[in-house]
């Protein structure tokens, strides 16, 4: 039985393998670098057993658990070539636990003496990069049809389009489960000035022609955003 450790860094792409304590010899197809544990991953039990001579491994992989999960994918399919690979996972740093620690400099970052780094827009941004909504913008000039693809992507009239400008108001149209449309209404400054349990035609209609209305934050069903 041979004696495998393999350290694989997600964030950097770096590798790491012994055997039986010893480095890897320099022709060896395990030699990886700037490779994803999955290009090579599903190779390892054929390049161990042709390079170890034996069919008796023991893996212990130092990772993630999403990696780990596909080495034990493919320790399980060796099984019915005779490879037996027994497993050991030394977990590592999961995306949540990065994900806290660029939050922490963030944190950090806004009480530290940099004015440029602390204004809305940059706050805004580094929020939408950390949650998990994924903004699509539609841009087009006036009448291109924008609000009519809007439309045939929701599978409903909401949004008026016409032979004139009639939706120049920002609107935010954000999926969830719900079966209708519902609507809060912003102000220039962001203040809540409207709100709007079943969002119809009619009422986009006026919204989008009183000068007062600045933003509109829908939320309903896009009936192809499943996730
Ligand atoms: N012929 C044709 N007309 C379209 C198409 N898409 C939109 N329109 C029409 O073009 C006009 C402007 O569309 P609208 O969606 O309001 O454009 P928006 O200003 O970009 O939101 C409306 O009269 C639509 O019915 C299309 O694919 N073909
Ligand atoms: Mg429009």
């Amino acid at each position: 039985m041979k004696r495998v450790f393999i350290k694989y860094n997600p964030y950097q792409v770096t590798t790491e393998i012994t055997i039986d304590d010893k480095p890897l010899k320099k022709n060896s197809r395990l030699n990886v670098p700037d490779q994803r544990l999955q290009e090579w991953v599903d190779n390892l039990p054929d390049i161990l057993f042709e390079e170890c001579s034996t069919k008796d491994f023991e893996i212990t992989f130092h990772g993630t658990v999403l990696d780990f999960e596909d080495v034990a994918a493919v320790a399980e399919e060796a099984k019915a070539k005779g490879i037996n690979i027994t497993l050991k996972h030394i977990p590592a740093k999961e995306v949540k636990d990065k994900e806290q620690a660029i939050a922490d400099i963030f944190a950090e970052i806004q009480n530290g003496p940099f004015e440029e780094l602390k204004q809305p827009d940059v706050i805004r941004a580094f929020e939408m990069a950390k949650s998990s909504d994924f903004e699509v913008n539609v841009v087009a000039t006036m009448s291109a049809g924008k609000s009519t693809l809007i439309n045939s992507l929701l599978g409903q009239r909401l949004m008026p389009a016409k032979q004139e400008a009639c939706t120049a108001t920002i609107t935010e149209i954000k999926d969830n489960d719900s079966d209708h449309f519902a609507a809060k209404v912003y102000d220039k400054s962001g203040k809540l000035i409207e709100t709007h349990p079943e969002l119809t035609y009619e009422i986009m209609d006026r919204l989008n022609a009183n000068p007062a209305v600045s933003k509109i934050r829908a939320e309903g069903n896009i009936p192809f955003v499943t996730s």
